[in-house]
């Protein structure tokens, strides 16, 4: 209490004096009166008096040549000084509280923002800086410095932050839209950059704030922050042409309101810097418009959506990627992200040209997709065999229900390939961007979806097992399911067929043996939650009951899950059950009555309880779950659990499924076990194996591309063993053989790299023992064993 009054008479006798000061002298004076306090439970200067008064690390506003005098008042907490190190100035210690200590200098004619701090032990890094701004300095005409509108915009401190598209990637308090999670938090980067430079761990050149903050925008590679939003931070991510991007001045107003950081945000939100003008789209030529509408719609839809609203990957509409602006986004586009986005320059797929025309594109609306009638479809429609034509028993002596069938993604097609022997039978062309595989309930035919909505429909049972008819049944697609179910209400073995769409958003049933579509549902409804309109709730995993004649058909943007029933098949009847959004990929639990399903962007399990055909429960995981169709086996304590592997954090996740057996456990996260990486798309296992298998194939990295982990079920809480499965490629997805005896994992490689396309590696799952490679595969990435996709054995 003592103390606080002295300091009280102090700030009086010196506001008198400043005062008397200002009187006497021309207006090129000005004085700040500071004290020291504890604040967000770390230090603070404090302004005291004038428009500085209360403010914690005020920002100091000053004129070119003017003359400053700070003072500055020991308010406790240990000894305290004020300093500017790039001016040379440095006041005295103040030790005991109430002592005073100022110094005064001029304003040089060429400084825009520079920090102060107090440089007393680690009193800065607790957070005593802040920052002295020149006044009435613009930030310089920004119109021309690249055709990002938003540098058309009023000039201050965010523009010049939204110039550098920093908000797409960082989490910067009082900027507009910067909430990115790809690259650090930057909410309190000036408190933490002291303690990071001495902590031993830094590998830069910086040896203060200032420095630390530019050399991590002008060489961001020097040293990597140790996470990003939960995950190590990655080289390469962040584009390195800030240093011609930003004149020395801007570079300096960026580096001082980091370095301020998070008193900075207040003092931008004081400054009526909250809006930016949008402005308009970055112009592109037709040819430019057409190749990016096109690629877009090939390589981005898949995540973003057509109408780029975001579910797997975020919304990608003009108010995001506006404040984004173009060198953010190619930034993204060219690098991946560490949460799966691939890096599609560095892939080879883009060039850096080609990343910026990608990148102006996506700050234009989105061009309206066409719809798909019925008749078009019926016209895309072709059957090579008829039914009647086709072998009434197998043509050949192969175990064919050991066969796998074997995306080629980007060949277009599907090979054929012996369990038994590695023999492949046949390669056979399907659709553009081939995706999956599905059986038909006996195992003999398969139905192969390709991103272009080509269904082919291959029958094993010929002597050399080829396609016998195909259709088109939408412009985008990723499931297809058969009819599963023999029982009292009939036997739908091999009859019926459903094709899920992402655009137009619809699913269509057809017949199974011909492929004639006969029924079209669409999928455009309410979003669960808000009953908003949604224009493109698109179709993501089907699968067949074993038990009902029905099809769990999830609607991603609307978060519901359909149960289709096709035992009238021209008049279904479908339950519509609310789940959560961004419902995507999934699986049977083992006693396949409940249905797990990935809510990825909402980092969340839905659980659907097929046999009573309601909603079990909404399990919480870690981010981005995402499972294929999981792995299911037997915890040592816990029980039955369904596995699910991770887009987003470096985990395998375990959710208890024994209801009746382990009730406390049902429905949680039991276990997590941690992975060498993220970026994982799939997990597997087989009631065989003592293993759980897991990939990580979009990890940045590319040693975790292309390695794979096991876990053993006796210690599942950490992994056995993880290795590399090639020198190329990235490796994806694993399959059991029929008796589980064997795994399959694909080198996903380059198909115009002869020598490096791809193959499979055969793994004895025993001794997890290489067997074979199954070479020159073009891009094989999705296996799907009969036996076990017929009987959902995973
Ligand atoms: Fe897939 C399953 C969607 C990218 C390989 N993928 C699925 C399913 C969906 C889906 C909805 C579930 C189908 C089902 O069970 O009925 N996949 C998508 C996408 O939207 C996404 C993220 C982006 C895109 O543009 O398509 C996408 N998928 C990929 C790939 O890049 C993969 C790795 C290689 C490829 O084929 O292009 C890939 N997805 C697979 C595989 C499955 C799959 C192998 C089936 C896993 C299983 O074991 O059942």
């Amino acid at each position: 209490m003592k103390n606080k009054l002295i300091v009280l008479f102090l700030v009086v006798l010196l506001t008198l004096l400043s005062s008397c000061i200002g009187k006497n002298t021309e207006i090129s004076t000005a004085e700040y009166i500071l004290t020291t306090d504890i604040h967000d439970g770390g230090l603070a200067f404090l302004g005291v008096s004038g428009e500085i008064n209360g403010i914690y690390n005020p920002k100091l506003s000053v004129e070119p040549g003017q003359t400053i005098t700070i003072t500055l008042i020991n308010g406790g907490y240990g000894d305290h000084n004020f300093s500017i190190p790039a001016l040379n100035i440095e006041t005295k210690l103040v030790s005991d509280k109430g002592e005073t200590t100022s110094a005064t200098f001029t304003v040089p004619d060429d400084i825009h923002a520079i920090e102060y701090y107090d440089t007393v032990d680690n009193n800065a890094a607790l957070g005593m800086h802040g920052l002295l701004v020149t006044t009435g300095t613009a930030v310089g005409d920004l119109s021309d410095a690249m055709d990002n509108p938003v540098n058309q915009t009023n000039g201050g401190t965010a523009s010049l932050i939204q110039k550098g598209g920093c908000g797409a990637c960082h989490i910067i308090p009082g900027v507009p839209n910067a909430i990115g999670t790809i690259g650090p938090d930057l909410s309190t980067i000036g408190k933490l950059i002291i303690d990071r430079i001495q902590s031993g761990e830094y590998t830069g050149d910086a040896e203060d704030i200032e420095a630390y903050l530019r050399e991590a925008i002008v060489a961001p590679d020097a040293f990597l922050a140790p996470e990003c939003s939960g995950a190590p931070c990655m080289p390469g991510l962040m584009p390195k042409n800030f240093g011609e991007l930003y004149t020395e001045e801007e570079l300096a107003e960026v580096v001082a309101f980091l370095a301020g950081l998070p008193e900075s945000a207040d003092q931008l939100a004081l400054s009526g810097e909250s809006q930016l003008d949008l402005g308009d789209a970055p112009v592109l030529t037709d040819q430019e418009f057409d190749w990016a509408k096109q690629t877009f719609f090939e390589r981005c839809a898949g995540c973003h959506g057509t109408l780029r609203n975001g579910a797997t990957g975020p919304a990608l509409t003009p108010d995001k990627t506006l404040l984004m602006g173009t060198t953010a986004l190619s930034s993204i586009i060219f690098n991946g992200t560490p949460r799966g986005m691939p890096d599609w320059g560095l892939q080879g797929f883009f060039t850096q040209g080609q990343t910026e025309v990608m990148a102006k594109f996506l700050q234009n609306a989105p061009p309206e997709p066409p719809e798909m009638s019925m008749d078009q479809m019926k016209d895309s429609w072709q059957v090579f065999i008829a039914p009647k034509d086709r072998p009434a028993a197998p043509e050949h002596d192969r175990n064919w229900e050991n066969f796998f069938v074997v995306t080629l993604r980007d060949a277009g097609q599907v090979a054929i390939i012996d369990g038994d022997n590695y023999e492949v039978v046949n390669t056979v062309d399907t659709g553009y961007a081939v995706h999956i595989s599905r059986m038909s309930a006996t195992g003999r035919y398969v139905y192969t979806i390709g991103r272009d909505g080509k269904l082919a429909l291959i029958d094993l049972w010929m002597e050399v097992p080829d396609k016998v008819a195909e259709v088109q049944l939408c412009y985008d697609a990723r499931s297809v399911e058969t009819s599963k179910y023999n029982g009292p209400e009939g036997d739908f073995t091999d009859k019926y067929a459903i094709v899920g769409c992402y655009w137009p958003p619809h699913f269509v049933m057809l017949d199974g043996q011909t492929l004639e579509p006969f029924k079209i549902v669409s999928t455009r409804s309410y979003t669960y939650n808000t009953e908003e309109y949604h224009p493109e709730p698109r179709v993501a995993s089907i699968l067949a009951s074993h038990f009902k004649p029905e099809w769990i058909v999830n609607v991603k943007e609307t978060g519901q899950v359909w149960l289709v029933n096709y035992s009238d098949p021209l008049n279904p009847s479908i339950k519509m059950i609310e789940a959560e959004l961004f419902l995507h990929d999934g699986g049977w639990d083992s006693t396949q009555r409940y249905f797990m399903v990935a809510a990825n962007q909402s980092n969340a399990i839905a659980v659907i309880d097929a046999q009573e055909e309601k909603l079990a429960a909404i399990v919480e995981t870690p981010a981005l779950p995402h499972p294929g169709r999981g792995a299911n086996w037997i915890d040592p304590e816990y029980g039955p659990v369904w596995s699910s592997s991770h887009l987003g954090d470096p985990v395998i996740s375990s959710i208890g499924t024994d209801p009746e057996g382990h009730p406390d456990q049902a429905w949680t996260v039991v276990r997590t076990a941690e992975l060498p990486g993220g970026g994982s798309l799939f997990i597997k296992t087989h009631p065989n194996s003592q293993w759980i298998w897991v990939d990580m194939v979009l990890n940045p990295d590319e040693i975790l591309q292309r390695t794979i982990c096991v876990i053993a079920k006796e210690n599942p809480d950490q992994i056995h063993k993880c290795w590399e499965v090639s020198d190329y490629g990235r490796a994806v997805h694993m399959e059991y053989n029929m008796d589980g005896t064997e795994v399959w994992v694909s080198v996903w490689g380059f198909a115009d790299k002869p020598g490096q396309t791809g193959e499979i590696v055969v793994y004895n799952d025993a001794t997890l023992e290489e067997v074979a490679r199954i070479k020159d595969l073009v891009t094989p990435t999705g296996k799907f064993n009969v036996y076990n996709t017929v009987h959902d054995i995973y």
